[in-house]
């Protein structure tokens, strides 16, 4: 694996039919200011792992705490914006005609940051559902919410532990991870699965890895290369790169 590959070495890599995948997760928010899972959970909610807290078990026993905790984080959400890592992919994305953005990310940044061909594996904190029902409730006014057409209980459309992805967006992205040709991991801790299968998945189907973090993943020992930079910093560096070597 090589370690801090230049933007441009890694731009020499692309060519404009590359098949492009990128997988991300919560390290490309930091830099707009959205706590990471691993960060440590701050203020009140620092006496609670988030893994207890997102799971169903944990919402049936205690909706308002569980609902507390999402609303919290979509209030902290709202007050931030997009970052130049996340319009870096918006810019990537037009750069190749088969590009796939799959995020774990559930803050909706990528989404507001004008990303359009994106799979959220893990939903969308912006969305929610009734348990009993299935109907979207867009006005959240008190919690927790009810179905105003059944009167049963609202939940965050995002997947919990011990719950399946959604079906077509995992199908879809363990297609296009088996067919790609290169394959960015960026800002994920990689210890989430099924997610965290992805890039395992397109390295032995030979796609060329590369991994943006400023810390160690487990996927190091598939990857073909690791920059140790913020994506924030570093995207915006291999995007320039990149239209300079595509535009010509
Ligand atoms: C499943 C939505 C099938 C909610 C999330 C026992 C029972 C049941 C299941 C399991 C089990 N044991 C294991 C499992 C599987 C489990 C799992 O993987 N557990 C882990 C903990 C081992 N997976 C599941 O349960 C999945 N479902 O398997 O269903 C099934 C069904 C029944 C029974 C068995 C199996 C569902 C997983 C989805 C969970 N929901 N989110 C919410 O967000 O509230 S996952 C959640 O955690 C996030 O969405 C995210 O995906 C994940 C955290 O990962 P990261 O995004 O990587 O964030 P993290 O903080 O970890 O890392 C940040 C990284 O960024 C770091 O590396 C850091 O260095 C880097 N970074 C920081 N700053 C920057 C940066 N990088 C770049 N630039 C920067 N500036
Ligand atoms: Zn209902």
């Amino acid at each position: 694996m090589k370690i801090n590959p230049s933007p441009e070495e890694l731009a020499s890599l692309f060519s404009p039919n590359s098949k492009v995948v990128v997988l991300t997760g919560a390290g490309v928010s930091a830099e707009s200011g959205v706590a990471t899972f691993r960060d440590k959970t701050t203020g009140l909610w620092s006496r609670f792992n988030p893994k207890e807290l997102a799971n169903f078990t944990s919402f049936l026993k205690d909706p308002k705490l569980v609902w507390d905790w999402y609303d919290f984080r979509k209030q902290a959400i709202h007050t931030v914006q997009p970052n130049p890592g996340h319009f870096a992919l918006v810019e990537m994305e037009n750069l190749f005609s088969d590009f796939t953005l799959v995020t774990q990310n559930i803050d909706n940044l990528h989404q507001r940051a004008g990303s359009a061909k994106i799979i959220e594996l893990h939903g969308n904190i912006e969305r929610n559902y009734c348990i009993k029902c299935g109907r979207f409730k867009i006005e959240i006014e008190e919690l927790p919410p009810t179905c105003e057409s059944c009167g049963g209980l609202v939940r965050p459309d995002v997947v919990w532990f011990g719950e399946n992805l959604p079906e077509d967006a995992l199908r879809i992205a363990w297609q296009k991870s088996e067919e790609c040709t290169i394959f960015m991991v960026v800002g994920t801790s990689a210890e989430v699965f099924p997610a965290a299968r992805l890039p395992y998945e397109a390295s032995k189907n030979g796609a060329t890895l590369i991994v943006i973090n400023p810390d160690e993943t487990p996927v190091s020992v598939v990857s073909d290369f690791h920059v140790f930079e913020k994506s924030g910093i570093f995207l915006p560096q291999l995007v320039n790169a990149l239209k300079k070597k595509l535009n010509g």
